[in-house]
């Protein structure tokens, strides 16, 4: 017998189908369990003997989130405020803002972000010249990346980091500038990304 199901999830609720080969009257009654992503289906006949158990992983995503946008400023500078976008090649579920430059989780959930690009310092200098990024947490730094030069005649240095957290609902992600030299920007044009996924959503914390 084959114990075929399928889900769909609307606002806090996920609807489980059931299909089976035999008839309806065989089935006398049926269970089922969520637990983290396990879900268990068990089905029983008119004796309530079981003749069916279906164990497996239900990988449902209410709320995915995917993005990747870029600068096309080359003369970025600013410090402690978000870094803001103007190339938005991708935001399915819009959880990011690319004019604020805030990423919005939509789900209590696991989720990875990559940044990487290439700062331009003043030619001809010859004290070390730096450009740090951070990457924010509702405010609070919890990665960064570092790039420095020194005599530099139109060179460029780079930077870049990636990032797995574990975000509740509503907790919010940002790149800021946090130490820059004067002078110094972060060079545009294609040449700086920011992009991010759902790995997982925790999706028992969606069901309640
Ligand atoms: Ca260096």
């Amino acid at each position: 017998m084959d114990c075929i199901l399928s889900w769909e999830k609307q606002w806090s609720r996920v609807f489980i189908a059931i299909s089976l080969d035999y008839p309806l009257t065989q089935v006398k009654m049926k269970s089922y369990a969520i637990e983290n992503h396990l879900i268990t289906v068990s089905v029983y006949d008119n004796e309530c003997v079981g003749f069916q158990t279906w164990i497996g992983y239900a990988d449902i995503k209410s709320a995915p989130a995917y993005f990747y946008v870029q600068r096309s400023d080359t003369t970025f500078s600013q410090t402690k405020i978000p870094i803001p976008f103007d190339v938005e090649k991708l935001n399915a579920g819009g959880a990011f803002s690319a004019s604020s430059g805030k990423f919005t989780a939509p789900a209590k959930g696991k989720y990875f972000f990559s940044a990487s690009g290439i700062p331009v310092f003043l030619p001809s200098s010859s004290s070390r010249q730096n450009l740090d990024i951070g990457l924010y947490l509702n405010g609070g730094l919890i990665g960064a990346a570092h790039s420095d030069e020194m005599n530099s005649v139109g060179t460029h240095e780079t930077l870049s980091f990636q990032s797995t957290v574990e975000l509740q609902k509503g907790d919010q992600i940002w790149l800021e500038i946090m130490g820059i030299s004067p002078g110094a920007s972060l060079f545009g044009n294609g040449y700086f990304h920011f992009c991010g996924f759902t790995l997982e959503e925790e999706i028992s914390q969606s069901l309640t």
